[in-house]
């Protein structure tokens, strides 16, 4: 039976116009929340998140702006730019675009942004608050994934998760989300020795390592919810998942195509998260 698509677009746009609402009520009381987008080098892929990042900001009503750095920049000038944000009012959210050139070293960065200001949930602050289940910002990607999840109507208590990829970004994060779910969860990753088996018993299956279509719908459980974090540009300039998606859209339940799946819903949670940065910062939450 084909698999019911999960348009990530259109729950982004949902939240989106409530999340307009928000904006609407804090510029009635004279605040404009702000986000602020550090982008170091030219990569193209970073670039096009970039822009979209700014794009929705202005379709909400965020103030955005993009702080362009060549790549020839130094640490401790990008540890400035940042003071220098921590410190300006109009400022309420720090994004860094990662990844950054070789000779920055990314958890000094990181570690910089005020965690008061960290829209981006990855403060080792955010991080262990997540981890205990405390308040702090949610990592976008991750709670962009959750809110998919539970917007198909399916239920995510007691079944068997499979996290395909550890990194910082996603596979830790989202591992520990669907955790606070009460899912099972099992974290598989390039050392991962037999990666179908796992597939097929999962009847959620979060993929996000950054190889084209390495998952395939015959190592899927039949039903099952396939969420595809990959954004990999083929030679052929075609954007396509971690996921085989013409071969998995027959066997899975649900499932997230790319584009227009987990990308939309992760600069809607920064959306999210920049508002209730601007709120909390002038003591309204
Ligand atoms: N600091 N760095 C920081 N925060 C992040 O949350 C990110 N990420 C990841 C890369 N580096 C980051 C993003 O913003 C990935 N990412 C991201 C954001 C948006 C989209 C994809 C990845 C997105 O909108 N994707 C569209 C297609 C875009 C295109 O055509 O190039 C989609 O529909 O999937």
């Amino acid at each position: 039976m084909a698999a019911h698509i999960i348009s990530g677009k259109e729950v982004a746009a949902d939240i989106r116009k409530s999340i307009k609402e928000q904006v609407d009520v804090l510029r009635s009381h004279g605040v404009i929340p702000g986000l602020t987008v550090i982008l170091v080098g030219e990569d193209p892929a970073s670039e096009s998140y970039v822009r979209g990042k700014e794009k929705a900001c202005g379709e909400v009503g965020i103030a955005s702006e993009i702080v362009r750095r060549n790549d020839s920049i130094t640490q401790e000038q990008l540890l400035a730019e940042l003071d220098r944000l921590n410190a300006d009012p109009a400022v309420h959210g720090i994004l860094v675009q990662l990844p950054l050139p070789a000779h920055i070293d990314e958890k000094a960065v990181i570690n910089r942004i005020r965690p008061d200001k960290d829209v981006d949930g990855f403060h080792p602050i955010n991080v262990g608050n997540m981890v205990v289940g405390d308040d702090c910002y949610l990592p976008c990607t991750p709670h962009g994934i959750i809110e998919l999840i539970k917007r198909s109507g399916q239920a995510i208590s007691g079944k068997q998760a499979l996290v395909v990829g550890r990194s910082n970004i996603v596979g830790k994060p989202v591992s520990m989300l669907l955790l606070r779910e009460n899912a099972t969860v099992t974290i598989a990753h390039s050392r991962t020795e037999d990666l179908s088996a796992l597939v097929r018993e999962a009847d959620i299956v979060v993929a996000a390592v950054g190889r084209p279509q390495m998952i395939k719908g015959s190592d899927i459980k039949p039903g099952a919810i396939v969420i595809d974090v990959g954004v990999n540009r083929l030679e052929t300039g075609k954007l396509v998942g971690d996921v085989d998606f013409e071969s998995a859209k027959d066997i899975a339940g649900y499932i997230t195509p790319v584009p227009g799946g987990v990308g939309p819903m992760t600069i809607t949670m920064l959306l999210k998260n920049t508002v209730d940065a601007a709120k909390k910062l002038n003591g309204i939450i």
